[in-house]
C-alpha cells in the first residue's frame, strides 16, 4: 500500500511509523487509520521487525484526535465503520507479539491518547499534552479510551479526564502512571529508539508470551490468570533462546539470543 498520511520506515528491525498531516496536527481520518492498520500488519508479519515506535511529525502534534472535518458529516453507518476500524487496528497494535512504544511528541488529544494507550509502553516529551476532550464535542471517546484509560491509571482519575475534557501535560501524565517516562524534546526519538533496539534484541517469543498473559490474563479470574501464565511460561521452554538465556547465566556471558 502507498501511504500518504504516515511515514513508515525501518531501521535495525525497529519499525515506526509517524503520522504525518501535520496541519491538522496529523488528526485521525479514515484514510490514515487504513494506512495505519495496513502498518501493523506489515510489522506483524515481518519477522525481520522485531519493534514498533508510534510518533507525530512536527513537535506540536501526536495525534490531536479522531479528525473532526470528517467525522462531523458522517452518518451513523459510516461512523460505525470508521469506529470499528479503529477498534480493531488499535486491538491488534496491543496484541501485536512485539513490543509498541508510542513516542507522544506533543498533543495526543482523544483519539490520539487511545492511540497512545494501545500501545506497550508511553515516553512523552516535556510538550506532550494528553486529554480526552470528546466530552466538550457532545460525544465520548469511541476508541477504547473509557476503557483502557480506566485500566492504566484507575477509574477515579480516567473519570475526571473524560468527564472534564481537562488536558494534562507530560508531567502530570508520569504522575498519575499515564506514561512511563519523558525527555526533553529533542531526546524523545532517540530514547524511544534506544529502547526499542533493547526490546528487539530480547528473545521474541518470551516477549510475545509476556504479552499475551498480560493482555488476556486481565479479565480472568486470577486463578485462571495464573493458569494462563503458566502455560505461557511453559511454552518459552520448547525454545533455544529459553536454553541459551540459562547457559549464558550459569556460565557467566551475555546471552546470544537467536529469535528461535
Ligand atoms: N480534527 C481536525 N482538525 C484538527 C483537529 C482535529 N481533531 N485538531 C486540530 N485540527 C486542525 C485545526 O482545525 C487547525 O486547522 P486550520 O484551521 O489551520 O485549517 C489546525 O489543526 C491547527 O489547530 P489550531 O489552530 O486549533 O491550533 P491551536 O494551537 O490553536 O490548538 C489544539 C491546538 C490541539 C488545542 C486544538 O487544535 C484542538 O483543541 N483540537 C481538537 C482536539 C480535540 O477535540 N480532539 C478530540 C477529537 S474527538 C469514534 C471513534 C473515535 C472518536 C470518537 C468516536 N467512533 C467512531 C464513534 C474520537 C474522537 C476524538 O478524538
Amino acid at each position: 500500500m502507498d501511504y500518504k498520511n504516515i511515514l513508515f520506515t525501518v531501521d535495525e528491525g525497529v519499525a515506526t511509523v509517524t503520522f504525518n498531516r501535520p496541519k491538522a496536527l496529523n488528526a485521525m481520518n479514515s484514510e490514515t487509520m487504513s494506512e495505519l492498520a495496513d502498518a501493523v500488519g506489515v510489522c506483524n508479519s515481518d519477522d525481520a521487525i522485531k519493534a514498533l515506535i508510534l510518533t507525530g511529525s512536527g513537535e506540536r502534534a501526536f495525534v490531536a484526535g479522531a479528525d473532526i472535518v470528517e467525522m462531523q458529516n458522517l452518518r451513523p453507518q459510516q461512523i460505525v465503520s470508521f469506529m470499528e476500524l479503529g477498534h480493531q487496528t488499535l486491538r491488534s497494535i496491543e496484541t501485536m507479539p512485539k513490543p509498541v512504544i508510542a513516542a507522544v511528541n506533543g498533543y495526543a488529544l482523544g483519539g490520539g491518547t487511545e492511540i497512545s494507550l494501545a500501545c506497550d509502553i508511553r515516553f512523552a516529551s516535556e510538550k506532550a499534552i494528553f486529554g480526552q476532550p470528546e466530552i466538550l464535542l457532545g460525544i465520548i471517546p469511541g476508541w477504547g479510551g473509557t476503557q483502557r484509560l480506566a485500566r492504566i491509571i484507575g477509574f477515579g482519575r480516567a473519570k475526571e479526564m473524560i468527564l472534564s475534557g481537562e488536558q494534562i501535560n507530560a508531567q502530570r501524565a508520569y504522575e498519575i502512571g499515564l506514561v512511563n517516562r519523558v525527555f526533553a524534546p529533542e531526546q524523545l526519538i532517540p530514547e524511544a529508539q534506544k529502547f526499542a533496539r533493547k526490546l528487539a534484541g530480547m528473545p521474541g517469543f518470551a516477549i510475545k508470551m509476556a504479552k499475551h498473559s498480560i493482555n488476556f490474563g486481565y479479565d480472568l479470574a486470577l486463578d485462571n490468570a495464573c493458569r494462563l501464565e503458566v502455560e505461557c511460561c511453559a511454552q518459552c521452554f520448547s525454545t533455544d533462546d529459553q536454553k541459551e538465556g540459562m547457559k549464558a547465566f550459569l556460565e557467566k556471558r551475555k546471552p546470544a539470543f537467536t529469535g528461535r
